[in-house]
């Protein structure tokens, strides 16, 4: 086995900070070569030092220590230790200044937390803990304190200096540089610390509260961007005035500034005052983004707003409570999207997202808790558990208490917790009061990982007209966790007779009348309940609008599906009963591809497919999702024992079916969806161009020269990217001549364009077509591949592997030994983009004993590597 340094962190091990920092000056002299970081930290102490002395232990990674004063006086080197990874001052007073001056190299800075070079300035990322890659601190999010920063630069080429909060004072310095002095009035744990220094443009609005404060609003970008930032800053505004209308919260400094940069580990960084983000969330204009990608603006720039109240006013007591900021917020912004788009639409997005990424992940090797127990690198925990199945549990909560409650839970949350870093209990605690209830056994979603199981039966009592649901619950295993004790789950449910109209839910005992819809609240492994005044068996519609995040179990018939399909009043419903049916064949199909049979798609699938893409009375944006398929790895999560190849040959040949069989229909479908006008993201189409876009790739599925022309007819007429993007990945998935002719020409218009140019390494990455690994291979070669912008990495390495499941399980492992490389090569250079590469490898167990022995092959040639990361080795380490 496999032995190593690092260390575990227990949350059981959590004591208070011995040391508390009230105030905190930096002054940074600023060069991508060599920065000088100078600290004035007013230190106290925060235990009984009648125990006992016990020594001041700062964090600090990868800087060079020039001098330490302790009040004033130079500290004599038996006074203190700097050795790797900590500063520790052995005697320290009760209370006193400290000043230290460290020195550290931005441009040499590869991973991308603390300060680093990106493009033409310098930016920060410390969440979660980079600011001792700055300077010497007690980086935990419970040490909070006020900070006032200068900065100082080359004015030529560092016109722009950002720090947090609001602006003090600037002014010019001899030899051609100046400084600015920013002061941050709210007190912060570090993480939030952030600067930038560059050559930045910057396009602004003004924003009125609702208590009539005037806020300025910058968005900073490099010039050529200028012309892209609209929808951003128009986001921001809708958030603001969101988070007043639906939570009563305000905006708190006189500025917000968003500062877009090109290279960025993850999305965005709700910084106080001042968000640095992943520029792919910011630019965006008509030619170069999909109106996914203006959504996605939209959702991350509401996010990283919203944290401004939960995660900075409030914050985390230690990394362990990260759901309660980032579970919370996820909450808040899909909220916030659901309002903006369509609800129905944004919450079917979710919970596609939540079953392809997160359910895997509750199901592999590296499942753990919403609240995990302990980690060797929190940055890896930044998972979509932790936020996804965390905002799904915030959800939850929200259909137990109701939304008023619930909106008094958040109220009480802020009042009594404001300025203070607190757990998650303190959150759930304040739901509790609000809402009068017992949420004790609710507190095992955050302690408990896995995917509970609702199985549901049902019994119909003709002669009492009583129709019984009973629920069992169960989760399987996961790592530490045997034995699961039962979760307290609201189960939305409604019934239909059997022409689909809803019945009055009359439960045994109540005297109310009955609504249609109701939640039932599971609390023990098996549950009946009982409706009475049923005339004949109803079908149970369950699990309305996803009200947990659970797998259900109920043995639905063809007929039964379909009625729900076509008349249940919850959308979810109806979207999820045609993706079973969606499963159920093409689970068929792949079946006989197994036994070696000729597979054929069955006429009622076709048929009822036919009926739905013609039904007008449907949302476009709803009938996209609908006519999707559930993808091969959904399909795959279906399987005991993953079949790549047979689940991508079994889809297929639906969609060339579908294609073939229903072609005059989808030639109407798409030509009813053509555009009337010319594009803006926001004229309400952009449910149409789905739709149209869907129709294409069916089309284009059997791969008729018909199918082909059009296709590049609208790539060559397209006025926006959403249709020029749509019909150039059908083609990329084509093996036709018109292939390279249009990704050649895509690439000759936009070579200049990161965002656009990420689109293209792709769309290729992902392309089904067999010979798709090698087209990597040379693309790893290409002059725009660069492995240390992390956009890029995603885009190609990342694509290719949690994207292409068929190409990726190539059954030979050359897949397997492509990702292998990288993940190494990633690992010297910026660990944590390393370690997000891994994910694939950590499903091993569940594909066939050849691709078992391959992936862990791999898993071990990784872990067999000298100076493996933290961030590597701990989820390689727990994958195997
Ligand atoms: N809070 C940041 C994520 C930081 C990730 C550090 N590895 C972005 C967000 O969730 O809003
Ligand atoms: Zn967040």
């Amino acid at each position: 086995m496999h032995t190593c340094q690092h260390q575990t962190v227990y949350q059981k091990d959590y004591s208070a900070p011995d040391y508390l920092v009230e105030t905190v000056e930096l002054s940074f002299d600023l060069d991508p070569e060599l920065t000088w970081v100078a600290s004035r930290l007013k230190i106290r102490s925060n235990y009984d030092r009648a125990q006992g002395l016990r020594p001041l232990v700062l964090d600090g990674e990868e800087l060079t220590l020039v001098s330490l004063k302790l009040d004033g006086v130079e500290l004599e080197p038996a006074r203190y230790t700097a050795g790797d990874g900590a500063l520790t001052v052995t005697d320290p007073p009760e209370s006193f200044l400290l000043e230290v001056t460290t020195q550290i190299s931005p441009k040499a800075n590869s991973a991308l937390s603390g300060l680093y070079a990106s493009g033409p300035m310098l930016c920060t990322q410390c969440e979660a803990e980079g600011f001792r890659r700055i300077t010497y601190f007690t980086d935990r999010p419970d040490v909070m304190a006020v900070y006032t920063v200068i900065l100082k630069a080359d004015k030529g080429s560092c016109p722009v200096l950002l720090a947090n909060g609001n602006l003090v004072e600037k002014g010019d310095l001899p030899d051609g540089r100046h400084f600015a002095t920013w002061h941050d009035p709210f007190k912060k744990p570090s993480y939030l610390f952030a600067v930038v220094a560059g050559d930045l443009v910057h396009i602004s609005d003004r924003f009125t509260t609702m208590s009539g404060r005037q806020v300025n609003l910058e968005i900073y970008v490099e010039e050529k961007n200028q012309g892209k930032c609209d929808h951003a800053l128009r986001s921001l505004i809708e958030a603001m005035r969101w988070d007043e209308e639906q939570f009563g919260r305000e905006y708190d400094l006189d500025t917000y500034m968003v500062v877009a940069v090109d290279d960025f580990n993850m999305g965005a960084m709700e910084n106080k005052g001042l968000n640095v983000f992943n520029s792919r969330y910011v630019l965006a204009s008509p030619e170069t983004a999909t109106d996914d990608d203006y959504q996605a603006i939209e959702e991350v720039i509401g996010h990283e707003y919203f944290h401004n109240w939960t995660g900075n006013r409030i914050t985390c007591r230690d990394w362990f409570q990260l759901s309660l900021k980032e579970g919370l917020t996820i909450f808040r912004d899909q909220e916030f999207s659901a309002d903006m788009q369509s609800r129905p639409v944004k919450r079917i997005a979710d919970v596609r997202l939540l079953r392809s990424s997160q359910f895997p992940e509750d199901a592999s090797p590296l499942a753990h808790p919403v609240r995990p127990d302990s980690y060797v690198e929190i940055n890896n925990f930044y998972s979509m558990t932790v936020y996804h199945k965390g905002g799904e549990v915030i959800r939850m909560l929200q259909t137990l208490l109701g939304r008023e409650a619930f909106r008094a839970g958040m109220d009480l949350y802020f009042e009594r917790h404001d300025g203070q870093a607190v757990r998650v209990d303190e959150f759930v605690q304040a739901m509790a009061d609000a809402g009068k209830r017992d949420l004790s056994q609710f507190m095992r979603w955050y302690n408990q990982s896995g995917t509970p199981v609702l199985t549901v039966s049902d019994d119909f009592d003709q002669a009492s007209g009583v129709y019984t649901l009973t629920v069992t619950q169960s989760c399987p295993p996961t790592p530490g966790q045997a034995e699961k004790e039962p979760f307290h789950i609201p189960l939305s449910i409604g019934l239909l007779n059997r022409q689909g109209r809803e019945l009055p839910l009359q439960l045994e005992g109540e005297k109310s009348q009955g609504a249609i819809t109701r939640v039932l609240e599971l609390r023990q492994e098996t549950q009946s309940f009982r409706f009475t005044g049923i005339a004949s068996k109803p079908v149970p519609s369950l699990l309305r609008n996803f009200s947990a995040p659970v797998k259900l179990v109920y043995p639905y018939s063809q007929d039964d599906l379909t009625l729900l399909m076509t008349s249940d009043s919850d959308p979810f419903v109806r979207w999820e009963a045609g993706q079973v049916q969606a499963v159920q064949v093409i689970m068929g199909l792949v079946r006989e591809i197994q036994a070696g049979g000729t597979p054929t798609v069955p006429e009622a699938f076709i048929g009822s497919f036919g009926t739905l893409l013609t039904d007008q009375r449907q949302d476009r944006a709803f009938l996209a999702e609908a006519l999707t398929l559930p993808a091969e790895g959904y399909l795959a999560e279906q399987m005991k024992v993953i079949d790549p190849a047979a689940i991508h040959e079994a889809r297929e040949l639906v969609r060339a079916t579908v294609g073939e069989r229903l072609r005059a229909q989808l030639v109407g479908a798409r030509a009813a969806c053509a555009p009337k006008s010319p594009y803006h993201p926001d004229d309400g189409l952009a449910g149409c161009r789905r739709l149209k876009n869907l129709c294409l790739s069916y089309l284009m599925a059997p791969g008729s020269r018909e199918a082909i022309g059009m296709a590049m007819e609208q790539f060559k007429n397209a006025d926006n990217m959403t249709d020029s993007l749509g019909a150039l990945a059908t083609l990329a998935g084509c093996d036709c001549p018109e292939r390279e002719e249009a990704l050649e020409a895509f690439y000759r218009k936009w070579r200049d364009d990161r965002g656009v140019i990420d689109k293209w390494f792709s769309l290729q990455a992902t392309s089904r077509l067999p010979q798709t690994l090698d087209r990597v291979l040379e693309l790893l070669d290409h002059p725009d591949f660069d492995i240390r912008n992390p956009n890029r990495v995603r885009s190609l390495v990342g694509a290719f592997s949690q994207a292409n499941q068929v190409r990726f399980h190539d059954a030979e492992g050359r897949g397997y030994r492509f990702l292998g490389d990288q993940i190494l090569r990633l690992n010297g250079i910026n660990p944590q983009i390393a370690a997000r590469m891994l994910t694939p490898f950590s499903r091993w167990r569940r594909f066939d004993a050849g691709r078992q022995e391959l992936m862990k092959k791999e898993l071990e040639r990784i872990l067999a590597e000298p100076g493996l990361a933290r961030d590597v080795y701990e989820l390689a380490a727990k994958s195997l």
